[in-house]
């Protein structure tokens, strides 16, 4: 049994460095629920729920969150009967959707299960690489150039671009200018529809990694379609909530890769399902991120060091998004690629100090 003891809930703030823009939202100052499971002996596990102020980008927001999480799912988890992480997943298997809050609850449980076991998280779920390959990604207000220049340090491995309808040739050969060598993507977040299948068979001739999410998240049938005729590889973000979301896009060739959320598909527990199918299927999969705090950057990391992550995800420094991050030491990249910690659960601890300055309101609940 993990002998959980109580579970903490922080509604939190974090002022961004400069707003975070796609054609759907915009984040200025980042809300968050930090979730924290302490077992009996004190051992503290941490996740976070990463759904958004509004609902942009999925239905859930961090409000929703906060009222599922302290009014259903904390108080029907049976806590005494948990013996390992993936236990909540079936308990909660029976209420739809909201899976951000269910994500940000079991990767709690995650951390602390790992630290109980004495091993890292990354080992725990059987990750193989010591480092992992990262991207970065500019948003709409981004100036292309300027950014870039700032990102040589680092030697990011991708860059993704969001994009403006029709305008994405224009953002694609500002990249280019800066360098030729750049491997550059383009997440569209589903503002397309049917008429523009041929504008998107254009894009074709830009030599893109992949484009994400060109549809809405619950139309396979035109991602089918327009995988059929394009030879840039499709990527879905968006659409794949679960595992027998990532079977049926497979199944239909509606995609030839898979951008892996823990948050957007229930938790660390779907997650590794995903990546356990699409390796039977050679399909890449990479780590998606949700303009996080370095919390879910941990989880995301471990989920990034197995086998099947094969493709550089958006798991860029804490200093791209904040000026100061929740983890101790904050995530670094050199090279384009980040060091898988091997310290037991996350491997970094948690700044208390900030994590208080920055909590708006925090509850306690008492479970064993
Ligand atoms: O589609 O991945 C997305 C941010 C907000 C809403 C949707 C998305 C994103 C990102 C963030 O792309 C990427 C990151 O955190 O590095
Ligand atoms: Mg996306």
């Amino acid at each position: 049994m993990m002998n959980i003891a109580a579970i903490h809930l922080r509604h939190i703030e974090m002022p961004l460095k400069k707003p975070f823009d796609t054609h759907a939202g915009q984040v200025i100052d980042r809300e968050l629920i930090i979730v924290e499971a302490v077992d009996v002996e004190g051992r503290r596990g941490f996740g976070e729920v990463t759904a958004f102020s509004t609902p942009f980008y999925t239905a859930e927001t961090i409000h929703t969150a906060w009222e599922l999480l302290s009014k259903v799912f904390i108080p029907t988890v049976e806590w005494q009967k948990i013996a390992h992480p993936s236990n909540i997943s079936v308990k909660l298997a029976g209420y739809q959707g909201n899976e951000m809050a269910k994500a940000g609850l079991e990767a709690a449980l995650w951390d602390l299960f790992a630290k109980q076991k004495m091993q890292s998280l990354s080992e725990l779920i059987g990750g193989t690489r010591t480092h992992v390959d990262t991207g970065v990604v500019l948003s709409l207000s981004d100036d292309i150039g300027k950014m870039i220049e700032g990102y040589q340090t680092e030697g990011y491995r991708r860059y993704k671009l969001k994009v403006e309808k029709y305008k994405e040739a224009q953002a694609i050969q500002e990249v280019r200018e800066y360098s030729q060598e750049l491997p550059i993507m383009i997440d569209v977040n589903g503002m397309y529809e049917e008429k523009d299948i041929p504008y998107l068979e254009e894009l074709d001739s830009h030599d893109l990694m992949m484009i994400e999410q060109p549809f809405r998240a619950g139309d396979f049938f035109l991602h089918q379609q327009l995988q059929n005729t394009l030879n840039t590889p499709i990527c879905l973000d968006e659409s794949i909530r679960s595992l027998a979301d990532a079977e049926q896009a497979i199944r239909m060739e509606s995609c030839q890769i898979i951008n892996i959320k823990i948050s957007r598909v229930g938790g660390m527990t779907e997650a590794l399902a995903i990546h356990d199918f699409t390796r039977k299927s050679d399909t890449p999969v990479w780590c998606g991120g949700m303009v996080e705090s370095g919390i879910s950057r941990a989880h995301n990391i471990a989920l990034a060091s197995l086998e099947g992550f094969s493709i550089p995800g958006d798991i860029s420094a804490s200093f791209r998004f904040w000026e100061r991050d929740l983890i101790i030491p904050e995530v670094n990249v050199k090279k384009g690629k980040v060091e898988v910690p091997t310290e037991p659960g996350i491997g970094f601890e948690i700044d208390d100090e900030y994590l208080q300055y920055v909590t708006k309101v925090s509850r306690t609940f008492q479970v064993n």
